[in-house]
């Protein structure tokens, strides 16, 4: 099998995906920290491996991939026969559909505020942006109860099978539940409540997201 070279910080929500994935595959492949607080992920060096300075790029077979999407989907397929996608073909559009939804509209205010103003500003010292939290709330909220009304209420989110849009979804949760909000954010979510519940029950979650 080829070398496996995954760029990003183990902190990363988009890097979990990527290792939950990777992990639950069996997979070997090497983490090479590139850091997105201190500038690492902006230096030049970086910038020519992903012109957008985000983690994570995947590097295989002399070949530089980023975006999530992309690399989950390239090694499901490489690596797993795609067993961790749906065959059926609209289940298939609705994995593709949840990752848009966290992409879109529930990366932005789930981490980029509520999980930065919780938990990342307090432990670096400053002060939560509670007015800041309060307004990612309804967005957050909309965006999961989006991804509410496509799951499918068994095990997973798109039935008995574990599929990307799980490993979309988990690093989110690790860090959501860790916030005040959780309650508030998740209230009109039964399902992804249960869902959460099972999921991150998972091995390899303990594993990757600790
Ligand atoms: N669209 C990208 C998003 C990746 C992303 O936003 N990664 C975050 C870490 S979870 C990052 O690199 N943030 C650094 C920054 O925005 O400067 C993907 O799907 O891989």
């Amino acid at each position: 099998m080829s070398k496996l070279l995954i760029y990003g910080l183990t902190a990363s929500t988009y890097v979990r995906t990527v290792r939950l994935l990777l992990e639950e595959i069996g997979a070997e492949y090497t983490l090479k920290s590139v850091n997105i607080f201190n500038g690492e992920s902006q230096s030049p060096e970086y910038l020519a491996k992903h012109p957008f300075g985000k983690v994570p790029t995947l590097e295989v077979d002399g070949e530089l991939l980023y975006e999530t999407a992309a690399i989950t989907e390239y090694l499901d397929t490489v690596l797993a026969e795609r067993k961790f996608s749906p065959a059926e073909p609209m289940l298939q559009a609705r994995m593709r559909q949840i990752m848009a939804i966290i992409d879109s509209y529930l990366y932005a205010p789930a981490i980029g505020t509520i999980v930065i103003q919780s938990l990342i500003v307090p432990s670096q010292g400053g002060k939560t942006d509670e007015a800041k939290v309060k307004n990612a709330i309804a967005p957050t909220q909309t965006a999961l109860k989006a991804i509410e009304s496509i799951a499918r209420g068994s095990q997973y989110l798109l039935g008995d099978n574990v599929s990307i849009a799980d490993f979309y979804l988990i690093p989110i949760f690790v860090y959501l539940a860790q916030t005040p909000v959780f309650d508030a954010v998740t209230a009109e979510t039964p399902k992804l409540r249960t869902w959460w519940d099972k999921a991150s029950q998972l091995p390899n979650v303990k594993k990757v997201c600790k």
